[in-house]
């Protein structure tokens, strides 16, 4: 339900700029807008005038002047909320900003709450869910192929193959419960062949969406990289030389670093998303284990492991350290590192590339992430494991983890309705299969959702938006 309040909110980013908006929407607008701006023409109501204009005059608290404003003006439902819409466009002094809007709450609006004029757009039929949550994507968008992949998204690009889907079930359901209906006469209206058919292409697609998000995730998030090994190795030191900045705490004392600390690097337009993990050793301290399970989760998700080692350690215990890591390595990419390359010096090296033996999937380089040596060679081994496939057969990438959940419950609905045309299951029971597969494509979309996840969703927006 939307709350009939008439909300108000600074639209552009908090502080000093040259010019800021002030965003009001709700019924009452333009009423709230009249009763603070004055035009030059004494007599022009904002409330009188046409849709799509523009009105230059000031703000004015009682007979004090605030500002001279540019107020630009939408009327329902042909705005972005779909409700009467002013945007007062102030200079942007923070000061100005804010008693501007002090005046619009005093004359009867209240502070929208993050995102709230995006889910007003949602729920007066502006757009759907999918493209509410891809204003967010494209507000936060930080290269070309994030912001393309939003911006498709807001575009429709993404519902629309979500609605075509729907359109063929709608179209498979209405075949089955139609024979439910002339169950006792023992009829197929339904060719099973043809049910077939099409159960078969909509898994497909589906399946197709699905494997998309690793490289939608990849585009919006960075490709994840887990910088993992033993206590004082050097993981903190390695990140921050990557990040160029001192982001982790680094010291001598072994368990350092007990949480994951991340950030993401733009490497000649591809962003990495690194994991600095805590430590892997025994021990008997709770947080610090606490912490090493974490580093291990991080060792599952990631894309590339990158496994520090210190040269300065026994041989043995370098081999039965990366035998460890090895263990928990799926189909990831395991670059394994010989660090404090300047304290081991030749031999080391020599002695770690005899006692190493590479799989496929691995490589092996040495640098000092101290010095700063050797760590070109590392990055063009990032480079060359950066590519992630483009999903075949459909050119929508999903990036949204609400949206590949969603799809995921949906391929397995028509996975078992496949599974039942080729059991030859009843009609009721492959009509519930479907209906349950609408179900979770209409969560995407939003035909299907509640409070809670709407608020879910519109709570980790910005304030204005
Ligand atoms: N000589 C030399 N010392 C290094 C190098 N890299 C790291 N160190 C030192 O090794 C110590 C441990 O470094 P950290 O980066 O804190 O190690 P860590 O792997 O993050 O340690 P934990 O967080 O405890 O797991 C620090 O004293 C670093 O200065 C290197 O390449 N050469
Ligand atoms: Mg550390």
């Amino acid at each position: 339900m939307i709350d009939q309040a008439t909300i108000c909110a600074i639209a552009t980013s908090p502080g000093v700029g040259a010019i800021a908006t002030i965003r009001l929407s709700g019924e009452e607008a333009l009423a709230i807008a009249d009763q603070v701006f004055h035009s030059p023409a004494k007599a022009k109501h904002l409330s009188e005038q046409a849709a799509n204009t523009l009105h230059v005059g000031t703000i004015r608290d009682a007979d004090e002047i605030i500002d001279e404003v540019v107020v630009a003006l939408f009327r329902a439902p042909h705005s972005f909320t779909g409700e009467d819409v002013v945007e007062i466009t102030c200079h942007g002094a923070v000061y100005i900003q804010q008693r501007i809007l002090e005046l619009l709450l005093k004359s009867g609006a209240r502070m929208a709450l993050p995102g709230e004029f995006t889910q007003r757009a949602f729920l007066n039929g502006k757009m759907d869910l999918s493209q509410a949550e891809a204003v967010a994507d494209l507000i936060a968008s930080t290269n070309r192929a994030n912001h393309k992949m939003a911006l498709k998204q807001m575009r429709g690009g993404f519902s629309n193959e979500i609605k075509k889907l729907r359109d063929q079930l709608l179209h498979f359901i209405a075949m089955v419960e139609l024979e439910l209906d002339f169950s006792e006469e023992d009829v197929e209206f339904a060719d099973r062949k043809q049910l077939v058919d099409l159960t078969e292409k909509i898994e497909r697609l589906l399946h197709q969406l699905a494997s998309s998000f690793k490289l939608g995730n990849v585009l919006k998030n960075g490709i994840p990289v887990a910088i993992v090994g033993e206590t004082n190795v050097g993981k903190s030191t390695l990140l921050n030389a990557i990040l160029n900045e001192e982001k982790a705490i680094v010291s001598d004392i072994h368990g350092t670093t007990r949480d994951v600390i991340e950030d993401v690097v733009n490497i000649e337009g591809t962003a990495f998303r690194f994991f600095d993990t805590a430590g892997i050793r025994e021990t008997v301290d709770q947080i610090e284990n606490l912490g090493i399970e974490r580093s291990y989760s991080k060792l599952e998700q990631a894309d590339i492991v990158l496994l520090v080692t210190d040269l300065s350690n026994p041989i043995d215990l370098i081999s039965q350290r990366v035998n460890l890591i090895r263990e928990r390595i799926q189909d990831q990419k395991l670059i394994i590192i010989g660090n404090k390359a300047d304290l081991g010096g030749n031999e080391k090296i020599k002695e770690m590339l005899g006692a190493i033996h590479l799989n496929d999937n691995e490589d092996l380089v040495f640098i000092s992430a101290k010095k700063q040596q050797n760590l070109d060679a590392l990055i063009e081994l990032l480079k060359e494991n950066a590519q992630v496939a483009q999903p075949e057969g459909t050119d929508v990438i999903v990036s949204n983890i609400r949206h590949y959940e969603a799809l995921t419950n949906a391929h397995q609905a028509v996975l078992r309705v496949i599974d039942g045309l080729h059991n030859g299951i009843s009609g009721d029971f492959l009509a519930q299969d479907i209906r349950e597969c609408l179900h979770f494509l209409g969560e995407i979309t939003g035909e299907i959702s509640n409070d809670e996840v709407l608020g879910h969703i519109f709570k980790n927006f910005c304030i204005g938006k």
